[in-house]
């Protein structure tokens, strides 16, 4: 049989509420025990609750209690919540009281959502995507989870998969029935088919990695000579003294990370050494971290003083089409600098003052929304949903010059138990421990 499971849903508190859920087949005698042996309340209606401890008989907290009977509940199987007070004395209290019940254990991380999608109630793209929305910080992050746990990106796979399932299927047929010609349309059409698929698939992995990047957020580097005032910029835009500034050129040494939320999209900023030729050892470790980094940055600002026309001309070579060029110091004098070289766009600001700042705050959001923004298809989120779409075209590619139908449905095969692994709809055992894992207790 299996194990009832309970946990602590809500976080640590102390808090005005805390939520425990109890999922399993004991789930209904657990209910019944703490709110005094009382015959269970009607189903997915919040009630009123005097909790008690069973083992001692005595009042542990004036609570709410719903009664979800399986399979309509969360996890499909039968599931009781207890909403009690908040407090640290409260929720160990429950938690002592639950352990102490017969057939209960502790939930383990994404148990909750593991039942969910084992009992169908929804793909493992769905059960990632409810991850996700636990983990948003920003605001496009949580539309992007959403809609992935309301199936959008599943329901992309599985209509593939559908068709996959169906030019297979006119293969099969001929494989069956050797006799019978497969007619010259039906095996146009299945051609025409898979192309079409070849096609999409293409397409939806070209696309620069902009949902994963959305997950986990965009990496922009600030690189420059040194004392253009690239920490003072990253101050500005964290909105507060992460980094050190000076007028003494060299000071920043060590990459300097900032997590911000640009306009609802997650960006991970770095500060970085001013480039130069090094005054010590130690320097000179800062200035190859600041263009390793600079390199495997999604984007670079480039900040230098406007003035500096001999600086810029040093720094040429990090100019390309994914830096934002700004020009720091207006307040000082007049921009010297001109440039024809391709780039995201040119800032003239004063850090100082605060002139241009907005423009360059508008300039960088739009830069940012275009690289990682929601668009109308939905879009892969994880490297897994890459290397599994990754196998599957190389498998259909491969069946569109198979010289004999076996070998054509074969790779057909493998094209769509690709597909069908990132939806879990085939051979998931081994992949449930590396998506669950990434859960919190209690979901
Ligand atoms: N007048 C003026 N001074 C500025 C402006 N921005 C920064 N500064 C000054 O320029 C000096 C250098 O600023 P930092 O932000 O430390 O420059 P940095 O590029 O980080 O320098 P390193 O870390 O040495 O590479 C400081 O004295 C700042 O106060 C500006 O817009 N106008
Ligand atoms: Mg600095």
């Amino acid at each position: 049989m299996v194990d009832t499971i309970y946990a602590l849903s809500s976080g640590p508190g102390p808090a005005g509420i805390a939520v425990f859920r109890v999922s399993g087949p004991e789930s209904g005698a657990a209910l019944s025990a703490l709110t005094g042996g009382n015959r269970l309340p009607a189903a997915r209606r919040a009630v009123r609750a005097a909790l008690i401890d069973p083992e001692e008989d005595c009042p542990l907290d004036d609570g709410v209690a719903i009664w979800f009977p399986g399979p309509n509940s969360y996890s499909g199987e039968d599931l009781a919540e207890f909403h009690v007070h908040g407090g640290p004395a409260v929720m160990a209290a429950m938690l002592r009281v639950l352990a102490a019940r017969p057939g209960l254990r502790l939930a383990e991380p994404g148990e909750f959502t593991r039942r969910a999608f084992l009992a169908g109630k929804m793909d493992l793209t769905e059960a990632e995507g409810i991850a996700d929305l636990i983990a948003a910080e920003t605001e496009a992050q949580r539309r992007q989870a959403v809609r992935q746990a309301e199936g959008e990106l599943g329901r992309l796979y599985d209509s593939w998969r559908e068709k996959l399932v169906g030019a297979m299927a006119h293969y099969e047929a001929h494989i069956d029935f050797p006799d019978e010609e497969l007619p010259e349309e039906i095996l146009q059409q299945v051609t025409h088919e898979i192309s079409w698929l070849v096609d999409s698939i293409f397409r939806h992995l070209d696309d620069s990695h902009r949902g994963e990047r959305l997950r986990q957020g965009l990496d922009i580097a600030i690189v420059g000579p040194p004392n253009a005032g690239k920490s003072s910029l990253l101050n500005r835009l964290a909105r507060r003294d992460a980094a050190i500034v000076s007028e003494r050129a060299g000071t920043t040494r060590d990459v300097i990370d900032v997590a911000m939320d640009l306009g609802g999209y997650p960006v991970m900023l770095a500060d970085t050494a001013g480039l130069r030729e090094a005054a010590d050892s130690i320097e000179e470790e800062g200035v190859r971290r600041a263009r390793q980094r600079a390199e495997a940055a999604d984007l670079r600002i480039l900040v230098i003083d406007g003035r500096d026309e001999a600086g810029f001309r040093k720094a040429a070579d990090l100019v390309d089409e994914s830096t934002i060029l700004v020009l720091n110091k207006v307040d000082l004098g007049k921009v010297a600098i001109v440039t024809d070289r391709p780039n995201l766009g040119v800032y003239a600001i004063s850090v100082r003052t605060g002139e241009g700042i907005d423009a360059f705050l508008d300039g960088l959001e739009a830069i940012v929304r275009d690289r990682i923004g929601l668009a109308g298809q939905p879009a892969l989120t994880r490297a897994r949903h890459r290397e599994a779409l990754e196998g599957c075209l190389e498998a259909l590619r491969r069946s569109l010059e198979a010289p004999l139908p076996e070998l054509a449905a074969e790779d057909l095969r493998l094209a769509t138990r690709a597909l069908g692994r990132i939806t879990g709809r085939v051979d998931v055992e081994d992949l449930l421990d590396v998506i669950f894992r990434d859960f919190c207790i209690g979901k």
